[in-house]
């Protein structure tokens, strides 16, 4: 495998499934349980705020919980081998957990936002959020009751697009881990990076967009992403 200089991974719920956090789509995935459009429309907030912010609150109350598993421990180990080199590797995360960061990943966008922080929609602050939120909590920055979790919901912009699209036009590897690329504009991602870099999927099952990559390794992420990056550093 030759040397990438600039590699853009994108992870999905896949990477934290054996971590024991549930994915979306799968048959007992998160959606399987609760209706996408009862907690992830802004419409749904503004119907039932109480409903989408105990479902949140469980999902953040679940993290203490849990830990990074050998698939994020890997791209952590990655990038600190890219540390000082000149190369670069810029993980961009679907995912609203902070298993990337506790792994030690630092070049990090969560593009559909975190639960660990709070966005209040009166004054814009995005305050660090570890507790249960409610609707008759106050927003740290201006006390009014008007607090969200900063999370993207289905119609909503995701965050950090200026940066991604960058990042994705000057790669010459992208790696998919743990999507099902069935959410955009995610899913599209490997289309920008194609022509001008490698692509590579690394998922439990063919993905949607799966011949769209160049390459397709099926397995475990706690599996095949150590060994993906194992043979990206070399001997
Ligand atoms: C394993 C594994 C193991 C399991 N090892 N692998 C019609 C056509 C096209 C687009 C649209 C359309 N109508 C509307 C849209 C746009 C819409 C969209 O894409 N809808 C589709 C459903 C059709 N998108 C949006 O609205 C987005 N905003 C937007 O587009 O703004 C406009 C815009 C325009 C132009 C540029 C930029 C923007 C916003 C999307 C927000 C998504 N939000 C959520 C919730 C976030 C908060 C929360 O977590 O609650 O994000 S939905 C949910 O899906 C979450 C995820 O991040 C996202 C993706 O899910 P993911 O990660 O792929 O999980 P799964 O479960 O689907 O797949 C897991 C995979 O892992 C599977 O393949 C398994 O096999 C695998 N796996 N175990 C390895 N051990």
């Amino acid at each position: 495998m030759s040397s990438p200089r600039r590699v853009v991974v994108l992870t999905g719920a896949g990477i934290s499934r054996e971590s024991g956090l549930h994915t979306f789509r799968d048959a007992d995935g998160i959606w399987s349980k609760v209706r996408i459009e009862d907690v992830c429309t802004p419409e749904a907030f503004a119907a039932d705020q109480a409903y989408v912010h105990a479902f949140y609150n469980a999902r953040r109350a679940q993290l203490p919980e849990v830990a990074p598993n050998a698939a994020h421990a890997a791209l952590a180990r990655l990038e600190a081998a890219f540390e000082g080199s000149g190369r670069e590797l810029l993980v961009v995360t679907q995912n609203i957990d902070d298993l990337h960061e506790r792994a030690g990943s630092a070049h990090l966008l969560h593009m559909h936002g975190e639960l660990l922080r709070a966005r209040c929609t009166r004054c814009g602050a995005t305050p660090d959020w570890n507790g249960p939120m409610s609707v008759d909590t106050p927003c740290p920055a201006c006390a009014a009751t008007a607090l969200r979790p900063d999370v993207v919901w289905f119609g909503e912009m995701p965050l950090h697009m200026d940066a991604i699209q960058g990042a994705l036009e000057r790669c010459d590897l992208f790696v998919s881990i743990g999507t099902s690329g069935t959410v955009y504009p995610a899913a599209g991602f490997v289309q920008i990076a194609s022509g001008h870099a490698r692509t590579v999927e690394l998922n439990l099952e063919p993905s949607e967009g799966s011949s769209l990559f160049d390459h397709s390794i099926l397995g475990p992420a706690t599996d095949r992403v150590p060994a993906f990056v194992s043979a990206l550093l070399g001997p």
